[in-house]
């Protein structure tokens, strides 16, 4: 999988991308991500970027030029699947939907910054339009982040095998069961005894129970889509 992040802001991505399972993934040669700068494609001498909305009114927007550029750029040299804009007005941003994105060849990810983009940039180049929850951010980088780790982590190869063991369970629909691991007695709080137990139909059970339990607590709206047996949690 090839990514391509569109940013006004490319230091953010600089730590994220270069460590843990996403700098691995990476090396492995599993997923290739670039970071392009806006303002290599910014306006006259001092490279602009944004400028005052018309009609007036506070905040900057960016420009079209710029963008349109760097696309039409990119689009020369491959085909993309999906120009995805991160904007809080998108569609939200969920497990389903790093599935789907798992599964493509070429992504271009345009962060939105300042108060927004030149809605022609949404008509002419954008296919797909996502925010990763209800808050507001400062820019479409940390959501970018978002994506892209959620969806990485999806792709056979990115994970090893314990790993994956532990997204099966989530990918099941319901909330993680709570874990531990050695002392089995630390400041007098006990690891649940049933652990300890080496019964694996117990152990199951036990987990089950727990994340059944928590979810109804605090998400029962996902308990409507829980597929499965619970035999993966
Ligand atoms: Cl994708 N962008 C911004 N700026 N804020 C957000 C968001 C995106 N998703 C949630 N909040």
């Amino acid at each position: 999988m090839r990514i391509d992040i569109i940013t006004a802001v490319p230091q953010i991505f600089e730590s994220p991308l270069n460590s843990s399972i996403i700098k691995r993934a990476r090396e492995k040669g599993i997923v290739e991500i670039y970071v392009h700068d806006l303002h290599d494609y910014g306006i006259g001498k001092y490279r602009q970027i944004d400028d005052h909305p018309y009609g007036g009114g506070a905040g900057m927007i960016l420009k079209p030029e710029p963008i349109f550029e760097c696309i039409e750029k990119l689009k020369s040299e491959r085909e993309y699947d999906e120009i995805i804009f991160l904007t809080p007005d998108g569609e939200l941003f969920n497990q389903e939907m790093a599935n789907e994105f798992s599964k493509l060849n070429n992504i271009i990810l345009l962060c939105g910054h300042y108060k927004g983009v030149d809605e022609r940039v949404r008509e002419a180049l954008v296919t797909r339009e996502v925010s990763i929850g209800d808050y507001v951010l400062t820019g479409g980088e940390l959501p970018a982040l978002v994506v892209i780790d959620a969806t990485i982590r999806l792709i056979p190869g990115v994970l090893n095998d314990i790993e994956s063991a532990m997204t099966d369970s989530f990918q099941s629909g319901l909330l993680d069961h709570p874990h531990y691991t050695r002392p089995a007695e630390y400041r007098g709080m006990k690891v649940p005894e049933v652990l300890l137990s080496g019964n694996h139909e117990a152990i199951r059970k036990w987990r089950y129970e727990k994340a059944l339990e928590k979810t109804l607590k605090r998400r029962k709206d996902l308990l409507n889509k829980i597929k499965g047996d619970g035999k993966n949690g």
